[in-house]
């Protein structure tokens, strides 16, 4: 198998570029742009495998993912390159029409192409793995429902309008032009190398640095949290296994409203790196302006990759946020760069 990965240099890219190489026997063809998101250093041990090649190329240039497609044989795609941050999207949402939409347009028609020329064999191992998100089901209530693969598509937010077209696009590709493409639609993941825009890494990072934790709201939106290891094993199993036309949810079985996520974080900190003074984390909390049309709950119901693929979470939200915040803690020379180079205030990606 040679998979070619794009947006492979961001937070989930990088733990399935990781993945692959350290678990399978693929090969694995990178393409990133590198925006702010895109960061080598995440994949350094992994690129030294000579498993692995890199094109620093935008997805929107259809003629240069043509000739990659070709020159490097690619036998299936994991597309999860996309602008990825919801706050973003509502300051500026161009750039999430232009990649998320008009690049996913441009992957389809590339691959289309290429699989075309293939042989027939070939055109049969062919896949086309559009990762996208629950956010494209939308707003739920705090106490009931769950995302099932036939809920009707919702979405609030520019980002997940855009995920949600890009969704379609892959959906139309397979039933008009024959294309074998599979859908992932995964929750929250945290995890190593999560860049700190995201609330778990700027709730951990800002705490470090004695800052306050900014919750937007009451705090009260319930998010489903997926540890991005788990989710980097999915996403294999989707891409070798996912029948074609087919979407899968993904999920962690973990659903906790922001508060209780911030305060977790802060407990454990407490115990791991205690505050000079003897106080806790969780004085640091505050309570900031509201998410513009924040959705109130997203929940999971991966019982069909349980079943069809034999996938399940292996961390609880307990062990992964362990896990995280122990990554964070000895891993400083990865986040200061990034912290020095994008802080901006008492929020971070805002600059
Ligand atoms: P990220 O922002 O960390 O990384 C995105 C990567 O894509 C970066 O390396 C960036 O350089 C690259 N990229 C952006 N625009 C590009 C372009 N035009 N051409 C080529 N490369 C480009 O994102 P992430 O959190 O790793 O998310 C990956 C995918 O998973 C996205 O499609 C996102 O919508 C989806 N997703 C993420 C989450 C989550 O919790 N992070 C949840 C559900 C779905
Ligand atoms: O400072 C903050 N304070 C806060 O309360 C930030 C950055 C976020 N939040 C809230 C907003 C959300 O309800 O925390 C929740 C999580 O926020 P983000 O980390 O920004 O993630 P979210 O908006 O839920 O989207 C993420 O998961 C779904 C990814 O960024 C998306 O790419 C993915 O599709």
């Amino acid at each position: 198998m040679k998979i070619l990965v794009t947006g492979g240099a961001g937070f989930i890219g990088s733990a399935v570029v990781r993945h692959l190489i350290e678990n399978t026997a693929a090969s694995v063809v990178n393409v990133d742009k590198l925006t702010y998101a895109g960061n080598l250093s995440s994949i350094a041990r992994a690129a030294a495998s000579d498993r692995y090649s890199f094109h620093q190329v935008d997805i929107c240039d259809e003629a240069r993912i043509l000739d990659i497609l070709r020159t490097e044989q690619v036998t299936h795609v994991m597309h999860l390159a996309a602008e990825s941050h919801v706050d973003r999207s509502i300051d500026g949402p161009a750039a999430f029409i232009e990649t998320n939409l008009v690049g996913t347009f441009r992957m389809l028609n590339a691959a289309l192409s290429y699989w075309r020329e293939l042989s027939e064999d070939a055109r049969a191992e062919f896949r086309f793995h559009h990762i996208s998100t629950d956010e494209v089901f939308g707003d739920l209530p705090f106490d009931s429902g769950i995302f099932t693969e036939d809920t009707p598509y919702a979405p609030s937010s520019p980002y997940s309008a855009s995920k949600a077209g890009s969704d379609h696009l892959v959906r139309a590709w397979h039933h008009t032009y024959g294309l074998p493409t599979v859908v992932s639609n995964c929750s929250n993941n945290y995890g190593p190398y999560h860049f700190p825009e995201k609330l778990i890494p700027l709730v951990i990072l800002n705490a470090l640095h004695e800052k306050p934790l900014p919750v937007y709201g009451k705090g009260a939106n319930v998010r489903d949290w997926l540890y991005v290891k788990d989710h980097a094993r999915a996403l294999e199993l989707v891409v070798t296994k996912g029948v074609p036309g087919e979407s899968y949810n993904i999920g962690g079985n973990a659903e906790r409203t922001n508060l209780s996520v911030v305060e977790t974080v802060c407990d454990l900190l407490d115990t791991k790196r205690p505050r000079a003074g003897g106080q806790s984390y969780r004085d640091l909390i505050g309570f900031v302006a509201d998410r513009p049309g924040h959705d109130r709950r997203y929940a999971i119901d991966a019982s069909k990759a349980e079943r069809e693929l034999g996938w399940r979470p292996v961390e609880t939200f307990d062990s992964g946020l362990s896990k995280t915040i122990d990554w964070y803690l000895d891993n400083e020379a990865w986040w200061r760069p990034i912290r020095e180079k994008n802080y901006a205030g008492e929020r971070l990606g805002q600059s």
